[in-house]
C-alpha cells in the first residue's frame, strides 16, 4: 500500500563547504570559491555557484577547475568547521521533529506528515539563515524522492513544493536520468530502448522493464509515477567510516588489493562493534593509475557488523563489478547507511 498523504521535506545546503567559507571570509562573497584538495592530485569537493559558472563542479579534478578558473580563490577542506556547522543544523531540525533521516553532511529528510509542511519549511529556512547565517534549499512533496527532487529545482535558497495531483505530468518531461539512483550507465541502456524521458517510462510495459533490469526495473517504472514508498528513517547516522590506503607503486594483482580488504574489514567491523552501529552499504573506490575514481556499492538486505560479511561483500564487489584492467593507484573501503538499532537486545545478540 502506498500512503499518499504523506508530508516530506529534503533540507540541501547551498554550495555547503564554500558557502560556510564564503560566510568567514567577507572578501570571498560574490567571488569564485573552489574548495577541495589543493595538491597537483586533488579534487574539487563543491563550488561556490559563482565559480559554477565556469563549469567548475563536484569530483573534478582541481587541475583542471584551475584551467577553467583561474581567477577562482582555491581553498583547502575544513572539515572539523564543516562538521560543526552539520550539528548545528541538525539541532534546528530537531526543533520541528524527531522523524529526521541525515543523508549525507548536508542533508536530510524530515517526515512532518500531519503539520502544515509549508510553514514548516519557511521557519526552518528562517532559522538556518539567522542562526549559521547559511542558505538552504527545502523540497516539499509525498515522498523522499519526489521531494528530492523537490530540494533540487530552485538552488540556491529554493523552496518547491510537488503536490500529488501534480506528480505524473510534472514527471513526464524531464529526462530519466532525474529518477533516482539512475547514474549514466542506467541511463544508457535505457536510451538503447529508445526511454529518454520520464515519460517514455509511464509508457513503457512495466513487465519488460522487470524482465530486463529487475528489481530496479519496478523501482524505476513506480518511480517514474512518483511511487516510493520508503520511509523515513530515523535511526540512520550521518555518518560513514573508511579506511584507504594510496600505494608506493601502482598495482596490477587482484590479491594484494582483497588483503588489503581484508585488513580494512576487521578494523571497520572493530569499529562499528565498539560504537554499536550496524552498517548496511558497502563501498569499494579504486582510483587507476591515470587518476580516474570509480566506486561500486551494495546495500546489504540486513546490516551487519560482522567482519566476514564486510569483507565477503568487498571482494564480491572487487571481483565482479569492476571490470578496468588499469593498474590501481589506491583502494578503500567504506561503510555507510549505519544503524544504530533502538532495540539494545537485539543489538547483543547482532553482536
Ligand atoms: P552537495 O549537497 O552535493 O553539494 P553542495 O552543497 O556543495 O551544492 P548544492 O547547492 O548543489 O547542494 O554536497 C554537500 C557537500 O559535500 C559539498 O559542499 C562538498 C561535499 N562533497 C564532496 O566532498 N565531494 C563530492 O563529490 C560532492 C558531490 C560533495
Ligand atoms: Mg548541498
Amino acid at each position: 500500500m502506498v500512503d499518499l498523504d504523506r508530508q516530506i521535506l529534503h533540507i540541501d545546503m547551498d554550495a555547503f563547504y564554500a558557502s560556510i567559507e564564503q560566510r568567514d571570509n567577507p572578501k570571498y562573497k560574490g567571488k569564485p570559491v573552489i574548495v577541495g584538495g589543493i595538491s597537483s592530485r586533488g579534487v574539487v569537493c563543491t563550488a561556490s555557484y559563482e565559480a559554477r559558472k565556469y563549469g567548475v563542479h563536484s569530483a573534478m579534478p582541481t587541475k583542471v577547475a584551475k584551467k577553467l578558473c583561474p581567477n577562482g580563490i582555491f581553498l583547502p577542506v575544513n572539515m572539523d568547521k564543516y562538521k560543526r556547522v552539520s550539528r548545528q543544523i541538525h539541532e534546528i531540525l530537531y526543533k520541528y521533529t524527531d522523524k529526521i533521516e541525515p543523508i549525507s553532511i548536508d542533508e536530510a529528510f524530515l517526515d512532518v506528515t500531519g503539520k502544515n509542511s509549508l510553514f514548516i519549511a519557511k521557519d526552518i529556512k528562517r532559522d538556518i539563515q539567522k542562526e549559521v547565517n547559511l542558505t538552504a534549499s527545502i523540497g516539499i512533496s509525498i515522498n523522499k524522492f519526489l521531494a528530492k527532487l523537490a530540494s533540487d529545482l530552485k538552488k540556491p535558497n529554493g523552496l518547491t513544493i510537488i503536490r500529488k495531483e501534480e506528480v505524473v505530468n510534472f514527471l513526464k518531461p524531464l529526462p530519466v536520468s532525474k529518477l533516482w539512483g539512475v547514474g549514466p550507465k542506467m541511463e544508457r541502456e535505457l536510451s538503447k530502448l529508445g526511454i529518454y524521458y520520464i515519460g517514455d517510462i509511464q509508457r513503457y510495459d512495466k513487465d519488460v522493464l522487470i524482465t530486463l533490469f529487475g528489481k530496479r526495473g519496478k523501482e524505476i517504472y513506480d518511480f517514474s509515477f512518483g511511487i516510493d514508498s520508503r520511509p523515513v528513517e530515523v535511526n540512520i547516522i550521518n555518518q560513514s567510516i573508511g579506511e584507504e590506503e594510496t600505494f608506493k607503486e601502482d598495482i596490477n594483482n587482484p590479491k594484494l588489493l582483497i588483503d588489503k580488504l581484508r585488513l580494512y574489514s576487521i578494523n571497520l567491523a572493530n569499529k562499528l562493534v565498539s560504537k554499536g552501529y550496524l552498517a548496511r552499504t558497502i563501498t569499494v573506490k579504486i582510483k587507476y593509475d591515470d587518476f580516474s575514481i570509480e566506486t561500486r556499492s551494495i546495500t546489504l538486505n540486513i546490516p551487519t557488523n560482522d567482519e566476514r560479511v564486510i569483507f565477503h561483500t568487498g571482494k564480491q564487489i572487487l571481483l565482479n563489478k569492476f571490470k578496468s584492467e588499469k593498474n590501481v593507484r589506491l583502494v578503500g573501503l567504506t561503510l555507510s547507511n549505519l544503524i544504530y538499532p533502538d532495540d539494545p537486545i537485539q543489538l547483543s545478540m547482532k553482536i
